[in-house]
């Protein structure tokens, strides 16, 4: 539901990535569709040069590129499929690959396959194309059929690349289970807490019952401690090289099933017990059970040297996974090279230049004083100005990544010019260093994203969000950039089972959809404080500190 045009990766990162952000999901693609510059769309290729050559390995290197996938240097977890010589059976393969066999997930293809998708202009199923593994090996893991998970865009979906639909979700159900990320998975992802059967999440509109299951319907403050936590260590690595790799996809599943095990009141003692718990698909138990049986998680081996690199860039704010890539496959592997070979906007100079203060999370004393600063600068302004600091501040939480400000006005009109002014002062005074989004226009409400010092020694650069709006998008704005963003997918999520909509700018009922894609807007209704929002979707009320999930 981001409106402006950056907005975090999933899942939960220390910032909003610039250069990505506004990626939809991909469109599903069918096989009889042709798309010649997203053949590859969320492919990541390893070719294996053996028998096809430099030259060859450079042109399939470009075309896989040019088609709207990745193709990488050397064989890491990002990959979604191994090319392999005609020549080069199974066994050959993975010897040279020094695998005893494939990491799930991964596809061992025929270079045949490449060239038949090129020739096609479509990606083409893999099926015949595998390269058949050994009579010994266990097969279900070297023939499984990965195709990458797509999902159509729907309105919602659109606005926050990472929240898939349930209408779209229930559409590709054949194409679910990928790697641990269950229809289940997905559907939790969105919802928060989900039913634990197939058959539930169809009666959750109409059935008060399960609206108690929901994430935004509970409060936070009722998580316990992790039970689980022996599990979640070995998982929270995957996640993460997921999203710093731009497996969006796999990262949600990862994520989901990381929050449901956090979630468990006790530790998990069977692969059944896993099963059951929502949010974890059969694929994601049978990795819990590795972790219960041997302590490990052999997929953890499979992560990349590039994947701590990756971790290094998309740490740059502003730096999304296809930037880091992108840079990797230039040769760039340290801060330095970035600071002298790439080729930077001004975003990524600054972020990079503050690269150490922004990754430190401040004190919520440090955050209060930056609101304090803020507000006296909305006060010279005009002082019935109404200033609010939302997101983890407004929270109680005790570290803060940025500072969200909150402005606007009771009048319903005075807000209009104080952007600029609000800014000028604290530009002016010396507070606001350096600039990231000077302004950012998301219908009525502007946006600023800068970076900020307090005065005195030893101060830290931070980061500052200052959002004003309209009086009349107030309740709605603050709901928003109060989250979290787990927080306000659930409520999202479930407006939509109510007819409604909910975004920063107001809560709409009568919303007509159709296959997730939103036909009728529908009328805002009157929601002049938080309580009304949650009146009209008729969840109780939470305090902002029990909306920490
Ligand atoms: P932090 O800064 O302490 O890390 O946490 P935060 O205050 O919760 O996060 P934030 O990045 O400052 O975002 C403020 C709120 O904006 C967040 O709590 C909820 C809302 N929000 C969403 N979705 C997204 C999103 O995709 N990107 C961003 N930047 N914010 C989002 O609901
Ligand atoms: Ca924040
Ligand atoms: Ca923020």
């Amino acid at each position: 539901m981001e409106g402006y045009g950056i907005q975090k990766d999933f899942p939960k990162v220390k910032r909003p990535r610039l250069s990505e952000g506004k990626d939809p999901p991909s469109l599903k693609r069918t096989p009889t569709e042709s798309k010649s510059d997203t053949v590859f769309k969320g492919v990541t290729v390893y070719i294996l040069p053996a028998g096809i050559g430099k030259a060859r390995c450079e042109i399939f290197h470009r075309q896989i590129i040019q088609n709207g996938g990745n193709s990488t240097s050397i064989f890491s977890l990002i990959c979604t499929h191994v090319v392999v010589d005609d020549s080069v059976n199974c066994e050959r393969a993975l010897r040279l690959l020094k695998f005893e066999r494939l990491p799930p997930g991964v596809q061992l293809v025929k270079c045949t396959w490449l060239s038949a998708c090129i020739n096609e202009k479509r990606l083409l199923g893999s099926e015949d194309y595998n390269l058949l593994p050994p009579e010994s090996l266990p097969i279900a893991l070297a023939v499984e059929s990965h195709e990458p998970v797509v999902a159509a865009v729907s309105e919602e979906a659109a606005q926050d690349p990472f929240v898939p639909t349930q209408v779209d979700l229930r559409e590709k159900e054949e194409h679910i289970e990928e790697d641990g990320i269950s229809q289940k998975d997905l559907e939790a992802l969105i919802s928060g807490i989900p039913p634990s059967d197939s058959n539930q999440e169809l009666s959750l509109a109409e059935n008060p019952v399960f609206s108690g299951k929901w994430v935004c319907s509970q409060p936070s403050t009722s998580k316990g401690e992790n039970h689980n936590k022996h599990i979640t260590d070995k998982l929270e690595p995957l996640a993460k090289a997921y999203t710093n790799t731009g497996d969006k996809w796999r990262a949600l599943g990862y994520t989901k099933a990381i929050n449901a095990l956090k979630s468990y009141q006790k530790p998990i003692t069977s692969y059944e017990e896993a099963c059951k718990i929502p949010g974890i698909g059969k694929r994601m138990a049978e990795k819990i059970l590795e972790i219960m049986k041997s302590g490990h998680l052999r997929k953890l081996d499979y992560i990349g040297e590039e994947v701590p690199v990756l971790e290094l860039f998309t740490n740059i704010w502003g730096a999304g996974a296809k930037t880091a890539q992108m840079w990797y496959q230039q040769g760039f592997r340290t801060l330095e090279d970035i600071g002298t070979k790439a080729v930077l906007n001004n975003t990524l100079r600054i972020g990079l230049k503050h690269y150490d203060d922004l990754l430190e999370r401040m004190p919520r004393i440090e955050a209060a004083a930056i609101k304090r600063t803020v507000k006296e600068a909305a006060h010279n302004v005009d002082t019935q100005l109404v200033v609010v600091t939302c997101g983890s501040y407004r929270r109680g939480k005790s570290t803060c990544g940025d500072v969200d400000v909150l402005i606007t006005h009771p009048d319903g009109e005075s807000h209009k010019g104080v952007f600029s002014k609000v800014l000028h002062l604290l530009h002016h005074s010396g507070f606001l260093i350096d600039d990231l989004v000077s302004h950012e226009e998301n219908g009525d409400q502007k946006k600023y994203m800068g970076i900020c010092l307090l005065p005195g020694p030893s101060q830290h650069h931070r980061r500052l969000d200052i959002i004003v709006v309209p009086y009349a998008e107030f309740a709605c704005a603050l709901l928003y950039f109060t989250g979290s963003a787990h927080f306000n997918r659930s409520m999202r999520a479930f407006a939509k089972t109510k007819h409604m909509s909910l975004s920063e700018h107001s809560l709409n009922c009568d919303v007509v959809r159709q296959r997730g894609v939103k036909l009728v807007a529908g009328r805002p209704l009157h929601t002049p404080t938080e309580k009304d929002v949650f009146k009209h979707l008729g969840i109780p009320y939470r305090e902002p500190c029990e909306r920490d999930w």
